[in-house]
């Protein structure tokens, strides 16, 4: 039942992807696309992430273009030693390795990304490079890092004596268990519209702590992570990787936008689409956010306890997610 269900719905998406159907006439979808209500750039990032979301904000109220406000936004959570999910300060693997992993999709649908890439502070930038001064989308591992010291990025130590505390005491017991709290889901996802309506998007993070040695997660996964499509909107997600990856989260929330669902309805459909991968209530967090051209905005977890922060009249503003459980 739950399997036929999973297909049903995906039958749904594909048809609509394809163009041989479409979900009009769906509860939750309109006939047409929102139009966009106001020229007001939108900055809207997962987590409590006012520094990034006003860093974004801001360069966009001053006319830099999303995908420049968007690196510059996540950057300063790669700067932030106290987050221990993104940048420098982050968590290791288990074998004591900081490694990141970053993506950025622009308004024509370029994109880039990096993954497991040790010793580079901002790897966001780096898949921006990626994006542009190669042929190629995906850099991992040292190739990634060797492609950053030709683009004059600095070599940085990324384990912190803080974190290199924690992941000792975590050795004692080694054990796995992604649990469902903020200290384990700091992964900055961010989405940027700005005045000339061009939306653009960027997921950063060091993935799980404690994850296995070249381990990568949803966030540098195009479609996964994050996707972006300036007809219809964006979105990104956080939370256990493993169970974005496998339902393809972030295309899946655009793809039904295109369909005329709104934001939040998508985000919530997500999510459903993973408890129906599930018996029971699942013991991972997952959250998604989610913008339209139009400027409206969802936001939808697993379990509570996810927020997102957004840019409104120069504040951040931090709103808790509506969830699942
Ligand atoms: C991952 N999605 O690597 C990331 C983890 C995350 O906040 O979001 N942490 O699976």
């Amino acid at each position: 039942m739950k399997r036929r269900k999973f297909f049903g719905q995906m039958g749904m998406a594909i048809s609509g992807f394809f163009g041989i159907g479409s979900l009009h006439g769906h509860p939750h979808s309109r006939n047409t696309l929102p139009k966009r209500l106001s020229d007001h750039p939108i900055s809207i990032g997962t987590w409590n992430c006012p520094d990034a979301i006003l860093t974004s904000g801001q360069l966009m109220e001053g006319g830099t273009p999303s995908l420049e406000a968007v690196v510059k936004g996540v950057a300063v959570e790669e700067a932030n030693e106290n987050n221990t999910t993104v940048g420098i300060g982050a968590s290791p693997d288990r074998s004591g390795r900081v490694t990141l992993d970053a993506c950025v999709m622009n308004s024509n649908g370029d994109c880039g990304a990096v993954m497991a890439v040790e010793n580079i502070v901002h790897v966001a930038r780096l898949a921006q490079h990626v994006m542009e001064d190669t042929p190629h989308v995906n850099l991992v591992g040292l190739g990634a890092e060797e492609f950053a010291y030709s683009k004059g990025f600095p070599k940085t130590q990324l384990l912190s004596m803080a974190a290199e505390k924690r992941w000792k005491a975590w050795l004692q017991k080694s054990e796995f268990t992604p649990k469902i709290n903020v200290e384990n889901h700091d992964t900055i996802g961010m989405l940027c519209l700005d005045a000339q309506g061009k939306l653009s998007g960027s997921c950063t993070t060091s993935g799980l702590a404690y994850k296995m040695k070249g381990r990568v997660g949803d966030s540098p996964i195009i479609g996964s992570g994050l996707f972006v499509d300036n007809q219809v909107g964006a979105a990104t997600a956080t939370g256990l990787g493993e169970a974005v990856i496998k339902t393809v989260g972030s295309f899946l929330i655009v793809e039904l936008m295109r369909n005329g669902w709104s934001p939040q309805k998508a985000c919530e459909e997500a999510i459903g689409r993973i408890l129906s991968q599930q018996t029971g209530k699942p013991d991972f967090q997952v959250g998604f956010i989610a913008i339209n051209i139009a400027g409206e905005r969802g936001a939808f977890s697993i379990h509570k306890g996810f927020s997102f922060t957004h840019y409104e009249s120069g504040k951040a503003i931090n709103v808790p997610s509506s969830s699942a459980y």
